[in-house]
């Protein structure tokens, strides 16, 4: 008999303790369980967020569970979703830290900026480079003048204007993606080993379709990636062959631009007639790598990966920059002249200002070699800087959410106590309609941002800010954001000084869900019209 039962009884117990540690435990004893489930089984069960994330329906499902329980909401046994700014400013300039899931931002294998987990191996990362993206190198850039003034005046405002000529209206989702990414190249490697995605629109729709093939593959890697991983070993492959070819044409393709960049240093030194070929980006990743090495050498944090393996990271960087600056200014663009060719009377507003610049932009269609306005008095126009501060947050191109890793032992959060691990994250698609701070979210209106129009005290306007994240907020805000700003502008002011647009086809504009992502269908066809 006790023959018998010792099985049973060993069945029994393995079945109590995991009674114990799946169900009882995370549901009725762990911390967590104080926090509100945004549905029945996320306190037992990671499926449905994990469905939920597979089927796109991310943003609606966690903002509804926010609008019900409030600022913290449990979305699985071990993962949070928050929407208050107190918790925002507590895990993004808290020492969170990201986790696995940003890994697959790797490229060639080595971590860049935005893939490091750790702050300690992040932090001299990012200071090789956030000089170069501060406001003021970027105001007071030569190189970046030169730049825009080529991108805009000798490639832009010709497509514009023979696009003026035809009342059928072109793609401007596929020519904003492109601009931006002809900027954000030159930045990095300089004119001559950019990008020329905007005359060579054959090419930049390879390179588009196969960034974008790659699109719905990472969902399995930041999700599942121990399944990931164990499926593989099996020969099942839950991210298909072809996903990988894509990443090794865009991994090659960047690294050309590497080397040619590199060898172009060593030959020449770019002089002051040949500053737009000035590889900023680039140069300053090299001095930052050659000055740790020197200083700090085996001592260094980055010892055995970054200064390993010098030009694999810097090129891991810029794949990082050209697609985290590329995409994300693309549909912030879209949305904004979508939102000014609905509206007419705005478009005027906005073109008066643009006028008041001295040198303003009329003469760019002419003349390929005009100068561009000067820099400060463009991003001090206010009606510019309103019109993209509200498209940055009803259309936030990175509305999903960023998560962090709890620290250990455990914090505490809106009141609860959280044990170190737990998956925290904020989206901006939420914070952004919270209606206290910006009343009637769903509504476009610039005015929120333009203080003489809008009778905020300035306590309401002190809090409209400190919701804004489109940017997200503290060490690992986007190093990006004042050259987003910065060319957003310049495109928009060159082009609305210039030509009023008008919609000719904007089914599926609504914005995906998702992490970063643009229109559902993919494009916008407006018409211009020249003034
Ligand atoms: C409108 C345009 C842009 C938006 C809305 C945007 C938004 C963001 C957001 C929300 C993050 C944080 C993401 C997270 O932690 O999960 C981020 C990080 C980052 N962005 Fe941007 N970005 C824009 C343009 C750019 C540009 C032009 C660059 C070019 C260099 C860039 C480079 C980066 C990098 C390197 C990071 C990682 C920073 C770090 O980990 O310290 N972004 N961006
Ligand atoms: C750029 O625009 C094209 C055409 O509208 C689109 O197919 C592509 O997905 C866009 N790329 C990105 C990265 O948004
Ligand atoms: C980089 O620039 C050099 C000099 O203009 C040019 O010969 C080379 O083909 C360029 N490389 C790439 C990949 O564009
Ligand atoms: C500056 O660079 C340009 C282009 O590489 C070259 O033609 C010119 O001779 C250079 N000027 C001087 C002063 O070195
Ligand atoms: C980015 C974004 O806002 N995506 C979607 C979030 O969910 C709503 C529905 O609640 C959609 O309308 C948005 O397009």
């Amino acid at each position: 008999m006790l023959s018998l039962s010792l099985p049973a009884i060993a069945g029994f117990s393995v079945l109590l303790l995991a009674i114990y540690k799946f169900i009882i435990y995370p549901s009725i004893l762990s911390p967590l369980s104080r926090v509100p489930n945004a549905h029945w089984s996320a306190s037992v069960s990671p499926v449905r967020i994990l469905w939920i994330r597979f089927r796109c329906r991310e943003n609606r499902t966690l903002h509804a569970a926010h609008l019900k329980h409030g600022g913290v909401v449990r979305v699985g046994p071990n993962e949070l979703s928050v929407n208050d700014i107190a918790s925002v400013r507590k895990i993004y300039t808290g020492g969170f830290e990201k986790g696995q899931w940003y890994s697959i931002f790797d490229n060639y294998g080595v971590p860049c900026i935005f893939s490091s987990h750790h702050s300690r191996t992040h932090s001299p990362r990012k200071r090789m480079i956030s000089n170069t993206y501060s406001k003021s190198s970027i105001q007071t850039s030569r190189a970046a003048e030169r730049q825009g003034e080529v991108i805009l005046y000798g490639r832009l405002i010709p497509i514009i204007d023979a696009a003026a000529k035809s009342s059928e209206g072109i793609d401007v989702h596929d020519v904003w993606n492109a601009t931006a990414m002809d900027f954000i190249c030159a930045y990095l490697f300089g004119l001559k080993n950019g990008s020329n995605f905007l005359e060579d629109a054959e090419y930049r729709r390879h390179w588009l379709s196969l960034y974008h093939s790659r699109k719905t593959y990472p969902y399995f890697s930041q999700e599942l990636p121990r399944l990931t991983k164990f499926l593989k070993r099996f020969g099942i492959h839950l991210v298909p062959a072809w996903v990988d070819d894509a990443n090794d044409e865009l991994e090659a393709w960047t690294k050309a631009r590497c080397d040619d960049s590199f060898a172009y240093l060593k030959k020449e030194a770019a002089n002051d007639s040949d500053i737009g070929n000035l590889p900023v980006v680039l140069c300053a990743l090299m001095a930052g790598i050659e000055k740790e090495s020197k200083v700090k050498g085996d001592q260094s944090v980055l010892s055995c990966t970054t200064l390993a393996n010098p030009e694999l990271s810097i090129a891991s960087e810029m794949i990082d920059n050209l697609a985290a600056g590329h995409e994300t200014s693309g549909i912030t663009l879209t949305y904004l002249s979508w939102e000014l060719s609905r509206n007419l009377a705005l478009q005027k507003r906005l073109c008066a200002e643009l006028l008041t610049l001295s040198p303003d932009m009329t003469p760019g269609c002419a003349e390929p070699s005009s100068s561009l306005p000067n820099s400060k008095e463009l991003d001090a126009l206010p009606i510019l800087h309103a019109v993209l501060m509200e498209t940055l947050r009803l259309h936030a191109a990175i509305p999903g959410g960023q998560p962090r890793m709890a620290p250990y032992p455990s914090c505490s959060l809106g009141g609860y106590t959280i044990p170190g691990g737990v998956r925290v994250s904020a989206q901006a698609h939420s914070l952004h309609r919270n209606a206290e701070v910006y009343p009637e979210p769903e509504k476009f209106d610039c005015t929120r941002w333009l203080d003489d129009e809008n009778g905020y005290t300035p306590e309401q306007s002190k809090e409209r800010d400190r919701w804004f994240w489109a940017f997200s907020s503290g060490g690992r805000m986007c190093v990006g954001s004042n050259f987003a700003m910065h060319e957003i502008k310049l495109v928009i002011a060159a082009v609305y000084t210039n030509y009023r647009t008008y919609i000719v086809d904007d089914n599926g504009i609504e914005q995906e869900d998702g992490y970063t992502v643009g229109p559902a269908s993919n494009k916008l066809m407006l018409r211009f019209e020249k003034l």
